[in-house]
């Protein structure tokens, strides 16, 4: 018999512990692809704002060998073209979908989580932690625990029945107390990290640089460590459960996030650079690792460091 890799999370099952994360995948028909597969537990929407965004400059994303520079800029259809594809996704599978919402204010994240409950996912995730429109609004909500703890209490107070999820940034030093304090205010899970920086790469033969906005959030493998120390931080300091990114692409990686204390495991630049199908892979070197180490249960190796 071998491993059983079905989740809980939130009480809600997933038949895989792997998800997709909120980045690069704006579109609702890639989404609704990344559906299909059978590695995958869970779909996470772009993050939604109330109005559309075409989003930064081209080129929005680069890679720079062990990772990828991205400034994307939020780029969404906006609040009403976001109901009406998760209602479409929804119909398409019976995955959990996790809706992600993202406000320029304050105010907006509490009006965006009322309207996009209209469309019954089974999550919404605050993206308190976008490192790319520091021009537009500042600092990342998620680097001030205060801010972080009255955006998810605005957020409950108006949503009751679906779970709500903070997502965090590495950036800053705050984390814990930034954690501590989302539990405090009534979160229902974390998702970490989101991108670390932002960050710039150079073209050298055109003397600029690489990415249309000139600066944007690193993701990939080169920011596994940062993840990993976030995740197991988080895990020392509340008892909500995790969704642990940055870097996960094969079996191994995403073994390393649980032990590091998350339940569910996002998978985003690895798409990007193998295609959808790393699910499968990914999947599958899970439950080969766990039987050649005789692992039995994901939850004998949560937290285990
Ligand atoms: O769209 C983006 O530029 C973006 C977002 Br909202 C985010 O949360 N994280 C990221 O790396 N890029």
């Amino acid at each position: 018999m071998g491993i059983n890799l079905k989740t809980t999370f939130c009480k809600i099952p997933f038949t895989s512990p792997l998800i997709s994360v909120s980045g690069i995948v704006v579109e609702i028909s890639q989404n609704i692809k990344l559906a299909q597969i059978k590695g995958i537990g869970g779909i996470t929407t772009k993050s939604i704002s109330i109005m559309p965004r075409e989003g930064n400059p081209i080129p929005r994303v680069a890679s720079f060998g062990i990772g990828i520079i991205n400034s994307v800029g939020l780029r969404n259809p906006g609040i009403d073209q976001g109901i009406i594809d998760i209602i479409s996704l929804k119909k398409q599978t019976k995955k959990p979908i996790i809706a992600s919402i993202v406000g320029f204010q304050l105010y907006e994240l509490p009006i965006l989580a009322k309207r996009v409950a209209v469309a019954k996912p089974d999550f919404i995730e605050l993206n308190l932690s976008c490192p790319n429109v520091d021009d537009e609004i500042g600092r990342p909500i998620a680097t001030d625990p205060l801010l972080s703890a009255i955006a998810v209490m605005e957020v409950k107070k108006v949503v009751k029945n679906i779970p709500i999820i903070a997502k965090l940034t590495p950036n800053t030093p705050d984390l814990k107390k930034v954690v501590f304090e989302v539990e405090e205010a009534g979160a229902d899970a974390i998702s970490a990290i989101n991108a670390v920086g932002p960050g710039m790469i150079i073209d050298f033969k055109k003397r600029k640089p690489v990415i249309g906005n000139r600066i944007g959030g690193l993701s990939g493998p080169a920011i596994k460590p940062i993840a990993l120390r976030c995740i197991n931080d988080i895990y020392k300091t509340v008892k909500i459960p995790i969704i642990g990114m940055g870097g996960v692409s094969n079996g191994q990686d995403a073994l390393e996030m649980i032990m590091a204390g998350a339940t569910l495991v996002g998978v985003g630049v690895a798409v990007y650079k193998h295609g959808q199908q790393v699910f499968d892979k990914i999947f599958k070197e899970m439950k080969e690792i766990c039987n050649a180490e005789g692992i039995k249960s994901l939850k004998n190796i949560r937290g285990i460091i």
